[in-house]
């Protein structure tokens, strides 16, 4: 004979567990929270693209791994407040103080994850870099009078982000900005629209380049993709 886990609760703690159980019973709706309605995008390419400036390692573990958690903990936590149903992420994330206190952090966190990896990957793209073109090459030179000194600025929010984060070209209120994030902070929350962001968590480079954050940024610059980037500006 087989005994369900509610079951065998009950048979051993009687009527008030088996009530005290029940709000833990919708097993169908956990499985939901943990397959959507948020989900992983696939990369837009092979882990090992990157390669030589990300590893492929690197690339499966951050992806499939890191962001994949960020995901699941977004998914559960929405589930926990079906008043929100319907807001966009990014609706959740440039107002958290209007996010249900008892989530917020784990929509600013693991809602933020999502959000910076999901764009993450798009803004890279094998056989890309260099100088930018089209509309962001004006509006980088219109904004910083130069690629190259857009370039060390970015270089330097990267490199001076204390601990995890991530570095930014965002759009504030019309005018580029170069500034950093603190863990999986979003320039959203700031009020500001970002246009990419560069990960320097150290899951996104240690096994390639250890504590040599700087070498990582400077690989970066190998790999960004202007067609996206203008695509975003737009
Ligand atoms: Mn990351």
């Amino acid at each position: 004979m087989s005994l369900t886990r509610r079951e065998l609760l009950t048979t051993a703690s009687g009527v008030a567990f088996a009530v005290a159980v029940a709000p833990r019973m919708p097993v169908a709706a956990e499985a939901q929270a943990a397959s959507g309605p948020f989900s992983l995008p696939a990369l837009p390419y092979p882990p090992t693209a990157l390669e030589p400036h990300i590893d492929g390692q690197t690339m499966t573990i951050h992806h499939d791994r890191h962001h994949q958690g960020y995901v699941n903990g977004l998914n559960a936590a929405v589930a926990k407040e079906p008043s929100l149903a319907g807001r966009t992420l990014e609706a959740l994330l440039r107002d958290l103080d209007a996010v249900p206190a008892g989530i917020r952090t784990a929509i600013q966190n693991s809602g933020g994850g999502h959000y910076n990896h999901t764009q993450f990957w798009t803004l890279m793209s094998p056989g890309a870099g260099g100088p930018p073109t089209g509309a962001a090459a004006a509006a980088i030179t219109g904004a910083f009078g130069s690629f190259e000194t857009f370039r060390d600025l970015f270089t330097q929010a990267a490199g001076s982000r204390f601990g995890s984060g991530w570095a930014w070209l965002s759009d504030d209120n019309g005018k580029l900005v170069v500034h950093s994030t603190a863990n999986q902070d979003t320039p959203l929350a700031e009020g500001r629209k970002p246009i990419f962001g560069l990960d320097v968590w150290e899951h996104a480079y240690y096994l390639k380049y250890q504590n040599r954050r700087a070498d990582y940024v400077g690989a970066f610059w190998n790999l960004i993709n202007w067609t996206e980037v203008n695509r975003r500006l737009a």
